[in-house]
């Protein structure tokens, strides 16, 4: 640690408070991944990254730095990173995952906020961000209430560009708004790196990404088999992580983990028994390192199967269309795969109860769990219509509204254990029909 000590103080990291976040990471990681039995080995290269994210990679990002590149903070799926790619920069996630910084975060914002706002917020103002602090651009988006309001505020400490996301994309109205969006950060993306964004680096960035959706689809695939190869935990580690990574290297760890699960299912190894629950988890997206509800689900036996969120299929399920060779035909098709990710913010957003419906069928979940991060509305008003849907299908759901602290777990945990139970009397009773 200490040969980067010199590299966070040129960063303008407050080391002391750095140094603290670390400590009280470590033990939790081990209690929540390491420990998990039956891991898949290629799990070791996801693991690297979680202990290199504030050294190594960002000795990395430092030296691209050096060399010239930018880097651009992102806080969204709606950020599009096909264009950053394609202007010679490197996207990073900026989404808080932790509870370290939410403290802080406090002493400006009003404490009835989402934690993923809290904690990235925390982090800025902090100085515990290697991510925040070596970042030349931040990029946000007009999703939600609190974080366009907390953009100004973060513009007051970073240059912030955000863009005008639109709430009904369907409409002639709605996808020209994104596409002038879009047209404005490829500019503000031009003069940030003195590079011009060609169509053909364009296409080259599409399918680059399209690549690194492709492996995590594949990943996300293999979980439909029963039992689910890998765990849920580690399933999500390797979402929340892929993306801070170098995109080639991470799309070919990904593939490399596939093949090993491949053979598991091949001999008919899983890491649950067979019998386990399958849970699917639906809503706020679990930046690193949330895994609370994951962890006490798989506690208790379940096998999380798929994320219906941002840290999820809701960043692999769609690709860009890499088809035409004009900057017209990739911008139009950018607009149609970033209009058609059903965050709810949308309105109406019908697409995302159709793929909760098919995500149910195709992974065989036996309950869902409708997460929601304290303080998000969109998602919690959603879960209403989440309710009905799911209640026609006869599939059970339970709603779970959390934090990032710890502070509510033992009732997390009960609630889980009673809705396990019941949904296996349920299963007893439809088997013995
Ligand atoms: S596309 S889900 S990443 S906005 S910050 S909405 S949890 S209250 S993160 Fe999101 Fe983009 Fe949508 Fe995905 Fe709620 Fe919190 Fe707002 Fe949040």
């Amino acid at each position: 640690m200490g040969s980067y000590v010199e590299l966070w103080k040129s960063l303008g990291m407050d080391i002391e408070k750095h140094d603290a976040l670390l400590q009280s990471q470590r033990p939790f990681f081990k209690e929540v991944v390491s420990s998990q039995k039956n891991r898949p080995k290629k799990m070791e290269y996801f693991d690297s990254l979680v202990a290199g994210s504030h050294t190594t990679r960002i000795k990395d990002l430092a030296n691209l730095k050096a060399a010239g590149n930018k880097i651009v903070g992102a806080f969204c799926l709606y950020a599009p990173e096909e264009l950053v790619t394609a202007a010679g920069a490197i996207m990073v996630g900026l989404c808080g995952g932790a509870n370290f910084p939410v403290w802080e975060a406090e002493t400006v914002l009003p404490r009835n906020l989402c934690p993923l706002i809290k904690s990235s917020f925390g982090f800025k103002i902090g100085y515990t961000c290697p991510y925040f602090q070596i970042s030349d651009l931040l990029v946000g988006e007009t999703t939600c209430d609190g974080k366009k309001k907390v953009y100004e505020l973060l513009n007051e400490l970073s240059p912030t560009h955000v863009m005008e996301i639109p709430h009904n994309p369907d409409t002639s109205q709605g996808r020209t708004l994104w596409l002038k969006e879009l047209e404005l950060f490829k500019q503000q993306l031009e003069s940030l790196t003195g590079n011009k964004i060609t169509a053909e680096k364009l296409k080259e960035s599409i399918e680059l990404i399209n690549n690194r959706r492709k492996a995590l689809k594949r990943l996300s695939d293999l979980r439909k088999n029963v039992p689910s190869p890998i765990s849920g935990i580690d399933a999500l580690l390797v979402n929340q992580v892929s993306c801070d990574d170098n995109i080639q290297r991470s799309t070919s760890k990904i593939h490399e983990l596939c093949e090993e699960l491949e053979d598991r299912v091949k001999n008919g190894e899983g890491v649950t028994s067979k019998n386990a629950l399958r849970l699917m988890i639906t809503g706020s997206p679990m930046a690193i390192p949330n895994w609370k509800l994951h962890h006490i689900a798989e506690s208790l036996g379940a096998s999380i199967v798929v994320e219906e969120s941002c840290s999820g299929t809701r960043y692999f399920n769609q690709f860009v269309s890499p088809k035409g060779n004009s900057m017209d035909d990739l911008m139009a098709a950018l607009v149609d795969r970033y209009s058609a990710i059903p965050c709810a913010c949308f309105t109406p957003n019908n697409a995302r109860l159709q793929s909760i419906s098919d995500l149910a069928k195709d992974f065989h979940v036996d309950g869902v769990i409708n997460y929601t991060l304290q303080f998000c509305h969109t998602f919690n008003v959603e879960g209403v219509k989440i309710e009905t849907l799911l209640k026609k299908q006869n599939i059970p759901l339970l709603r779970v509204e959390s934090d990032y602290s710890q502070e509510d777990t033992g009732q997390i945990q009960t609630r889980l254990e009673a809705f396990m139970e019941m949904i296996s009397a349920k299963t007893a009773r439809r088997d013995n029909s």
